[in-house]
């Protein structure tokens, strides 16, 4: 895994909120990094496919839910169920990335998930990712590795650069993908950006950033790993999201969220 960040590009990083950094993965990586993920998704088919959903879907309502089941398969947490995957999103290399990117203290896990973009799939509707979240943070980061070829015609991620340093109030991933837009006009003047990438390459992007991906126009599925992190020190905001109940009717707000079990250290500096 190639790993090195220089000035430049933390500096991109910092002013536009996100960062295309090309060949993160070898062949072989990706080739290793995909079967683990592909693996972990057939043992998870198994399961109801309510409990499958969560995370940015958590918004969600019931009767758009066979439309946003084709914007992407998502499953959360392969790290969990699949050594391969928790080695690679896991990593002390990725985890000392996105602290250099966010200048933080270190980082946890907040949950991986794989998005399938099927043929033909609906696009990803804009909106930011730690409004959804347990914690409230201006340093939460992503990365989305490619685990095939994005482009513009399969639905690559796009951004608008400069849009983290905004105040936004989020929208769910529905069908009118220009809400989040509609809803905070300063974003009307911002061109979106949209980066396609080659077979391993990875964006990585702060959790504040608006942010969707276009439809899927293809015959062939576009396939991407991603990862949230969640900064050291964050504390529970009251929002559910993923956290088992278990866990859950543990916590108070305000409370730190430094289960090392569901929340492991992934870089601390
Ligand atoms: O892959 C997509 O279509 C959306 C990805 C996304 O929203 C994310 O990684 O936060
Ligand atoms: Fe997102």
């Amino acid at each position: 895994m190639k790993s090195l960040l220089s000035a430049s590009q933390i500096k991109s990083y910092r002013e536009n909120g996100y960062l295309h950094y090309p060949n993160l993965l070898s062949g072989a990586e990706v080739y290793e990094l995909k079967n683990a993920v592909l693996k972990a998704v057939d043992r998870l088919a198994k399961i109801k496919p309510k409990s499958r959903v969560a995370g940015d879907a958590a918004e969600m309502l019931d009767d758009e839910d066979k439309y946003y089941d084709k914007v992407f398969l998502q499953r959360l947490n392969l790290w969990k169920i699949n050594d391969t995957v928790k080695n690679y999103m896991l990593s002390e290399a990725i985890g000392k990335m996105v602290t250099e990117l966010e200048g933080t203290e270190g980082f946890r896990v907040w949950h991986d998930q794989t998005l399938i973009k099927e043929a033909y799939g609906n696009p990803t509707a804009w909106h930011l990712d730690n409004p959804y979240w347990s914690f409230s943070s201006p340093n939460a980061i992503s990365i989305w590795i490619s685990l095939g070829k994005a482009t513009i015609e399969n639905g690559c991620m796009w951004f608008l650069p400069g849009s983290h340093k905004l105040k936004n109030d989020n929208t769910g991933i529905g069908k009118n993908i220009g809400d989040l837009i509609e809803k905070n006009p300063q974003l009307q003047n911002i061109d979106p950006i949209p980066v396609p990438m080659k077979v391993g390459d990875c964006s990585f992007h702060n959790g504040l950033l608006a942010h969707g991906a276009g439809a899927n126009m293809t015959r062939q599925r576009r396939i991407a790993m991603t990862c949230a992190y969640m900064p050291i020190n964050s504390v529970f905001n009251g929002t559910p999201n993923i956290l088992p109940p278990s866990y859950l009717q543990t916590l108070k707000k305000g409370e730190l969220l430094d289960d090392d079990q569901f929340n492991p250290i992934v870089y601390k500096s």
